[in-house]
């Protein structure tokens, strides 16, 4: 017998994938294909590989070596990580979003200090504008921050030099820190890190070291109420503790990294925090 063959159109793969994804069995799939004029022997032969060919696809993207990362070894089975000048506690670990919170990042001299050399240099936040690369001022924000030159004074060269030991990345891909203080009311509405590749601005961004990777926002104080560093895809609150710190990565710029993240409003005194972005490359 001659065994016609009919193309697989991507259209018809898509549907065989649905078809299956929804549980339908090949014996449905293949009366539905017969029913739109295939033979039963080739539908059931373009049903068979087209789901081979997808468990290849899935197969060969489990294999692809995983991307080094910020902060990959980082588990609460190890809860105290060495980090240069200080040993850094571990206290919850998880994996998507991936997101680490930190304890005795900071000594309470250092947040002091930090504060102290930002405070009078404060300005309403600006993000960065991504459909031209500039800064605006956004209601989405609503603290009051500035940044550090990298290793501007002793303390941000220490802290910079401990984040970059704890999450084993290159000291040269850290942007300079951020300070923020936000006042009673104050909040950062929920968003993502990365700079979104569909915005007209961001290859601008991009020549300077590339895609940001991960984040952590180290807590300078702990306010009175509210302030929480939130992850509402994640059903998580990360509480505002001095010297603590939280940590997320992102090994895509996509909300499949589940990051959207936001600093909920201060209800009671104020919330200082520093923040620092690695990047793929040397931010300099
Ligand atoms: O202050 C925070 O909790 C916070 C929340 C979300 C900081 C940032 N994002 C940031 O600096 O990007
Ligand atoms: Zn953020």
């Amino acid at each position: 017998m001659m065994m016609s063959t009919q193309i697989v159109t991507p259209e018809l793969r898509d549907w065989i994938v649905a078809q299956a994804a929804a549980g339908h069995s090949s014996a449905v799939v293949v009366e539905a294909m017969k029913a739109s004029g295939w033979g039963e022997q080739v539908a059931r032969a373009a049903f068979e590989e087209t789901l081979a060919e997808q468990d290849r696809l899935a197969a060969a993207e489990e294999s692809l070596p995983a991307r080094p990362m910020p902060g990959r070894r980082i588990t609460a089975a190890l809860p105290r990580v060495p980090a240069g000048d200080r040993e850094v506690a571990v206290l919850m670990a998880m994996t998507r979003p991936r997101v680490v919170v930190f304890g005795d990042l900071l000594s309470a001299e250092e947040c002091a200090e930090l504060i102290a050399l930002a405070r009078t240099r404060l300005a309403r936040s600006e993000t960065v504008e991504t459909q031209t690369g500039a800064s605006e001022v956004n209601e989405a924000r609503t603290s009051d921050g500035m940044f550090f030159l990298p290793a501007e004074f002793p303390v941000c060269a220490r802290l910079e030099a401990r984040i970059a030991r704890l999450l084993d990345w290159p000291l040269e891909n850290g942007e300079g820190l951020q300070i923020l203080r936000y006042r009673p009311g104050a909040e950062y509405k929920p968003h993502y890190d990365y700079f979104d590749p569909a915005e007209p601005g961001t290859p601008a961004i991009l020549k300077r070291g590339g895609q940001r990777l991960a984040s952590i926002v180290c807590y300078l104080n702990s306010p009175e109420g509210g302030g929480a560093t939130t992850f509402p895809e994640a059903g998580l609150e990360v509480a505002p503790v001095r010297g603590n710190a939280v940590f997320f990565s992102y090994d895509r710029p996509h909300p499949s990294t589940r990051t959207l993240h936001g600093g909920a409003p201060v209800t009671g005194g104020e919330k200082w925090v520093a923040t620092k972005w690695m990047r793929e490359g040397r931010f300099e």
